[in-house]
């Protein structure tokens, strides 16, 4: 069993004595330049200044070493000294825990629960509507988007961002101070202007301006840069499956509220549905 107090390159102070960074004591991350939940966990391991060796989990070539950790194949992953860590806002607060300098969570209780609320929104609804309208620009399809996706995608993320103008009006960040919250917007809200859903500045000032403040951010920059440099690649270059999609829970929620029920049992009769594994816990060590 790890010892969170000898971990990483943060130097733990504990009873008075420093103990030395151990090499061997290391963070992995299984992650994907292109997946905003690899994204918004490696924002807050560069927000907490902590050393971490990645491997694209996604890559064809790199897909049994993901199994072997995560029964659901999915990044992001982590894996500290050995100890294996699944879903990112589990990953997130994991971090948060044994790493707790450079806090990305709000101290008081309400913010706490505020920032994940939007951590959550984030997640479940920002991510299947974008993701959504996504397929029809790096999958490799047999169609063309659906009549009224976009326009459906365009109506429900107009409503959030008008809930994050709200949020932000007179605030540098969501939560007051930038938190996990702010992470895990900025990795989905990043992609919005080229699937064609921006978040325009005569409507939306105050989110705009947020998020030209959080590319400023290093972590965002080395962020953005990695994203521009993966999909500087030719989509058919790119070593990820391309021909079925990875459908999990709320993606399939928001693509069958919206009535594309028969589109997506035609997915699935056509083979084109890639189901995630059941997530087991993998044995105890
Ligand atoms: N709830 C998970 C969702 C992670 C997720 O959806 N990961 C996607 C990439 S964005 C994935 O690994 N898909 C597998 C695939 O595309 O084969 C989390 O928060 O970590």
């Amino acid at each position: 069993m790890m010892n969170p107090n000898s971990i990483g390159h943060q130097r733990r102070v504990d009873g008075g004595e420093v103990r030395p960074y151990a090499r061997e004591r290391m963070l992995a991350l299984y992650d994907n330049a292109f997946s905003p939940f690899a994204r918004k966990v490696r924002l807050v391991l560069d927000h907490k200044r902590l050393d971490y060796e990645v491997v694209d989990g996604l890559s064809l070539k790199n897909r049994d070493k993901l199994a072997a950790v995560n029964a659901r194949i999915e990044v992001p992953t982590l894996v500290h000294d050995g100890l294996v860590v699944v879903n990112s806002s589990d990953i997130v607060a994991y971090l948060e825990r044994v790493f707790p300098e450079h806090p990305v969570y709000p101290s008081t209780p309400a913010g706490w629960v505020r920032a994940r609320a939007w951590e959550r929104c984030s997640d479940t609804v920002i991510d299947a509507i974008l993701i959504d309208i996504s397929y029809w620009v790096w999958a490799e399809r047999p169609d063309s988007m659906p009549a009224g996706l976009h326009d459906a995608a365009r109506a429900d993320l107009a409503q959030i961002y008008t809930a994050l103008e709200n949020e932000l009006r007179g605030r540098e960040y969501v939560c007051g101070a930038l938190s996990v919250a702010d992470y895990a917007l900025f990795a989905q809200l990043s992609g919005a202007k080229m699937l064609n859903v921006p978040f325009e500045g005569e409507r939306w000032p105050s989110l705009l301006a947020w998020y030209k403040r959080m590319r400023q951010l290093d972590a965002c920059k080395a962020d953005l840069e990695r994203v521009k440099s993966y999909l500087g690649q030719a989509p058919a270059n790119l070593d990820v499956e391309r021909h079925k999609i990875f459908w999990r829970g709320d993606r399939i929620e928001w693509i069958l509220a919206r009535g594309y029920h028969a589109w997506f049992m035609k997915e699935i009769d056509e083979g084109r549905v890639l189901w995630p594994g059941l997530g087991i816990p993998t044995p105890r060590a």
